[in-house]
């Protein structure tokens, strides 16, 4: 018997917007497999060196690519990373970058723990949209959309957009 094709999805945006509570919901609700790449690389240690100025080890990105290429082809996947270059192009279906108000991502941030050039570089990797651009680069334009992730209700929102969607693209597909 022939498996059921399943989309997958790219989450992306500044740390703090939201990707993992919506990505761990979204796979629940779906039954689509989440991955969040930090976890990833921190589990089998993928990593190449450590950056000294943000105090975090560097991600070795073709052992990450590797790491998950197979289970990309399979497709049902969930892809939660605060970049979105690094992957190949063909694995996402679609492309999700989420974004949140100045003054509230440097709430969450600082309720994380972030200070100083830490805290005051990922508010301003939102402020220029440097998430967005990146993923307009990187896809086609027509697969990437911004979703607002400022409230409760904004993840209900979003929640029901990418469930609706998910559905429809099964049954397109299959
Ligand atoms: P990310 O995975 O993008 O770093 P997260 O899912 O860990 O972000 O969320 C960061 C914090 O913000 C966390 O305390 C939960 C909260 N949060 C997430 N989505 C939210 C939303 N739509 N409205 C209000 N708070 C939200």
């Amino acid at each position: 018997m022939k498996m059921k094709k399943k989309p997958n999805i790219l989450l992306t945006g500044t740390p703090g917007v939201g990707k993992t509570t919506l990505g761990k919901e979204l796979a629940q609700r779906t039954g689509l497999n989440y991955v969040n790449i930090g976890d990833l690389a921190q589990e089998g240690q993928l990593y190449d060196g450590y950056d000294e100025e943000y105090q975090c080890p560097i991600l070795d990105e073709d052992r990450v690519v590797d790491e998950l290429d197979e289970k990309m082809v399979e497709g049902g996947m969930i892809v939660d990373y605060h970049g979105c270059d690094l992957f190949p192009e063909r694995w996402f279906h679609i492309v999700f970058v989420l974004r949140t108000d100045n003054t509230q991502l440097y709430t969450r941030l600082e309720s994380r723990g972030y200070t100083g050039k830490k805290l005051q570089d990922n508010v301003q990797c939102e402020i220029f949209q440097t998430i967005y651009e990146e993923a307009m680069e990187a896809y086609k334009e027509e697969i990437v959309h911004q979703l607002p992730s400022n409230s409760p209700e904004d993840l209900e929102c979003n929640l029901e957009q990418i469930v609706q969607w998910t559905e429809q693209w099964m049954k397109d597909h299959n």
